[in-house]
């Protein structure tokens, strides 16, 4: 037998799961039930699962092997994970089982689930769709494989003092991970810096030997990732998320070992170990350090020599790769793989510059999930040449034939036009000291290149890759974002859950676009008292939530008007702070009126080092100070703010929110994600046309979301047309009254100027058009205040809005991929 009958991964018999849970409990964690903490029976929980996934993966890898399928791999530098217990127990569909286990011990999931810390991995939008996207692969049943870097310092902590951002480690491994296998002997050695030689051989070909200055090792940790419920049952396919971890290569000095000096030998350990030790956490932004370049080197290096290892090993040759393999290059972050991919088809299989660039078109995809212009990586070639030699002598031979080709599709034209576009085309950017555009990279180096919502796509076309599009059409392509609906609807919110399938029935739990049936129940008042009643409570314990963090009172039946995100002007979370402070303005002038109350709720992280925003949340932190604090609004107007947002903290304010705030400059937001999590729990949206709020528009319809502002193409005229913004502000008396507020110092009377620098921005260069959109905003907050006064319309537009974002489930944006870049078919049905 060579592994042990597998255990019956099918079973719901809670006396089995206990004596599962029990045996990790006493012989793995080594505790007594008497002694276990609740981080204990977590462990022990977690591993008993994680045995059961064990069976699936192997099968899974099993039938890969004998069905000859095709691999997807997607190559990410962040998965924003969050908590696994809910997701594998779930996905297996084992919660009562395992809940009851745990019950006859006295122990309770729900509780013993808390002390799991977050997988933080990722920044925010990106690194949280990777994370959907691998669940929804492995549903589907499409072998994947997920490749990133186990950093051991995920994304910071955030605490708020006084209103000011602190960063403290997040150490998440501190009581280790049980949910990974570590795999010592899968090791990978990453070059960097040293020379280039070229040796010609006698039939004339030269092959050039890179010998790098500096080498270190990629250990890899495998954690399965197991499928959810679809048709055919729950838990039948598991993937791999593969995570590299750096070790130094040489594992001292041995001379000034053997010397004496033991500190000393181990000297270089420290730094070259640095490369999986922490996460950048810009997001949107890239701080341009060698730290990263060496990052993205490392794991794009140690997945490309792993993934071709095993393609010759199951193949035999590398010409088959784009037949058997897809991956996908998520953002620019691992497009130094295009260049890692030439280097090791040529360099080490030998392989002809024209066969190795076929190879790795066909099976490279992109896809860009931002235009701001600061999020556009490129790299010094001084550092490039220093740290990867080779590379750069490639991207030089790759950026020649390129331009060449442009040269002919010129038809031999000159000139300035002919100059222009080549400037634009080319790798290199000339302008500000030479620079490695890796958009560029990526794009020449991709079959295809995708944008993830229909507005972004199409700006894509028009703007950055207008130059590129015109030389290489037809490669780009919209996939527009989704997410996973089992963690954010039915683990998230399952009492909404259970109400959706006693109404419409069980399909929409395998396939999300049966929840338009909910249609026919909007306008039903039994049926919205219900579901006004189920997301009550998850009101009421939001309430008790932000009373036991940050101690402040607020009324559960008020509407929770929530905005949950990264903390970045273009988002413009100022301007829901200015609407609070005219709310607050208009509430004291007119304390009489019927008033619908309100809790503004705010969440999110700003980059270290992006001043403004900071500045922005504590200029919430220092509205919120007064308001709350004022009894001439009690009962009509508070303002949270709550710490540390993350996948676990998000997964309790979505199923609480009423309306979501998507507000966004147009033309700004690549997507978004949150908008698409808050609708499929009823909460209702205002908006700007921006990202995917389109498509959400065009799915609940254009009376059940709210939508303001300027379209992306107003945008760019007024924009062209120049940002200041002191019309804008005289011509609107409420925001004219918020900034003079705010300038005086009625929310920070010891320090009045402390917003000049906030405020001056935005009437100097209001690049955000916060000034612009205040007015049409405005309105729409009234029309949104009205609507909630009258429960019958309001919870109408709630039903509506899970009702139509069906479409939204990233099994849907995954169908597309598979079928439209990847040419990969779910695995599912055949058996091995
Ligand atoms: C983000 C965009 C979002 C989008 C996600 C996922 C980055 C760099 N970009 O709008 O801002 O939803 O990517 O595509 O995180």
């Amino acid at each position: 037998m060579d592994h042990p009958a597998p255990i019956d991964v099918a079973t719901s018999d809670t006396d089995t799961w206990r004596a599962r849970i029990m045996a990790k409990l006493t012989y793995q964690v080594g505790k007594s039930p008497i002694t276990a903490s609740e981080r204990d029976w977590f462990v022990a929980t977690a591993l008993a699962v994680r045995d059961t996934m064990v069976d699936r993966w192997f099968d899974t890898t099993r039938s890969t092997y004998q069905t000859g399928a095709k691999r997807v791999y997607y190559l990410s530098l962040e998965f924003l994970i969050g908590r696994l217990l809910f997701d594998c127990i779930g996905n297996l569909g084992l919660l009562d089982p395992v809940r009851a286990a745990l019950a006859a011990e006295g122990v309770n999931l729900d509780r013993i689930k808390e002390q799991e810390p977050d997988a933080a991995l990722g920044n925010g939008g990106l690194g949280r769709l990777a994370a959907c996207f691998m669940e929804s692969m492995a549903t589907l049943g499409i072998p994947a494989h997920g490749y990133g870097i186990r950093y051991e310092q995920g994304l910071f902590r955030q605490v708020v003092r006084d209103g000011v951002q602190e960063e403290l480690p997040e150490d998440w491994l501190r009581f280790g991970n049980p949910w990974e296998f570590e795999r010592p002997e899968v090791a990978y050695p990453i070059g960097f810096g040293g020379t280039v030689s070229g040796q010609t051989h006698p039939d004339g070909r030269t092959a050039y030997v890179w010998t790098p200055a500096e080498t270190l090792s990629a250990i890899a940790y495998d954690t399965p990732v197991i499928g959810g419920e679809t048709a055919t049952g729950a838990g039948q396919h598991a993937n791999t998320l593969r995570l590299w971890s750096a070790r130094a290569g040489e594992p001292m000095h041995l001379d000034d070992f053997n010397r004496g000096d033991h500190v000393g030998a181990m000297r270089d350990r420290v730094r070259t170990e640095a490369v999986s030790r922490v996460l950048y956490p810009g997001d949107e932004s890239d701080s341009g350090q060698e730290l990263r370049l060496r990052q993205e080197f490392f794991f794009a290096s140690a997945s490309l020599q792993d993934l071709l290892r095993r393609h010759v090993e199951q193949f035999g040759n590398v010409a088959t790769l784009p037949d058997k393999a897809a991956i996908q290059l998520n953002d620019t972050h691992p497009a130094i793989g295009v260049a890692e991919l030439m280097r090791l088809l040529l360099d080490v299989h030998g392989v002809e510059w024209n066969e190795a660039w076929r190879i790795t078109v066909a099976t490279f995809g992109y896809t860009n999930h931002t235009l701001l212009p600061e999020a556009l990586e490129t790299w010094a070639v001084p550092l490039m040449e220093r740290l990867l030699p080779r590379h750069m002598q490639i991207i030089y031979l790759l950026n020649g034939r390129h331009l060449e080709g442009v040269r002919i599709s010129l038809g031999g034209a000159t000139g300035p036009a002919a100059d222009q576009l080549l400037r634009a085309a080319s790798v290199i950017d000339e302008r500000h000291g030479r620079r490695v555009r890796m958009g560029h990279l990526a794009f020449m180096g991709s079959h295809s290149i995708n944008g993830v919502s229909a507005l972004h796509t199409a700006l894509m076309q028009q703007t950055v890759f207008a130059d590129l599009n015109a030389i290489y059409p037809g490669r780009i392509n919209n996939k527009t974002n989704g997410i996973t609906f089992r963690r954010w609807l039915h683990r998230a919110n399952p009492g909404l859950t259970r109400l959706i399938v006693d109404t419409i029935g069980p399909r929409m739990l395998h396939d999300p676009e049966a929840l338009q049936d909910l249609r026919a129940h909007a306008a039903d008042p039994a049926f919205q008292a219900a579901f006004a009643r189920e997301r009550q409570g998850r009101k009421d314990a939001l309430a008790a939530l932000i009373a036991e963090r940050v101690g402040i009172a607020v009324d559960p039946h008020a509407m929770f008007d929530v905005q949950i995100k990264r903390i970045h002007l273009y988002k413009r979370q100022l301007l829901n702070v200015l609407h609070a402070v005219a709310l607050y303005n208009a509430i004291r002038a007119e304390p009489t009126q019927d008033w619908a109350p309100r809790v503004k709720i705010f969440a999110g992280k700003a980059a270290p080092g992006y001043k403004l925003a900071k500045q922005v949340i504590r200029l919430a932190h220092d509205v919120a100070q007064v308001v709350n604090g004022d009894p001439s609004v009690a009962g009509r107007l508070k303002i949270v703010f709550l710490p540390n947002y993350n996948v676990s903290l998000a997964e309790q304010i979505i199923p609480a929110a009423d309306l979501s705030e998507q507000i966004s400059t147009a033309g700004m937001e690549a997507s978004g994600t949150g908008n698409m999590k808050l609708a499929l729990n009823g909460a209702v949206t205002i908006g700007t046309l921006d990202g995917a709020n389109v498509e959400i528009r065009d799915r609940v319809g254009a009376a059940n979301i709210f939508i303001f502002g300027m379209t992306a193409e107003q945008v760019a005229a007024r924009t062209r047309r120049g940002l200041e913004a002191y019309e804008d502000v005289a011509a609107s008396r409420a925001l004219s009254q918020a900034l003079q507020g705010i300038r005086s110092g009625v929310f920070s009377p010891g320090e009045p100027d402390r917003y000049e620098g906030l405020i001056a921005d935005m009437l100097e260069r209001d690049t955000f058009l916060v000034a612009a959109d205040f007015e049409s905003y405005l309105a729409q907050q009234r029309i949104v205040a009205s609507t909630w006064q009258d429960p019958a319309a309001w919870w109408y537009k709630s039903v509506m809005n899970t009702a139509g974002v069906g479409w939204f489930s990233s099994d849907r944006t995954i169908r597309e991929y598979a079928d439209e870049i990847w040419g990969a078919k779910s695995t599912l049905g055949t058996s091995a």
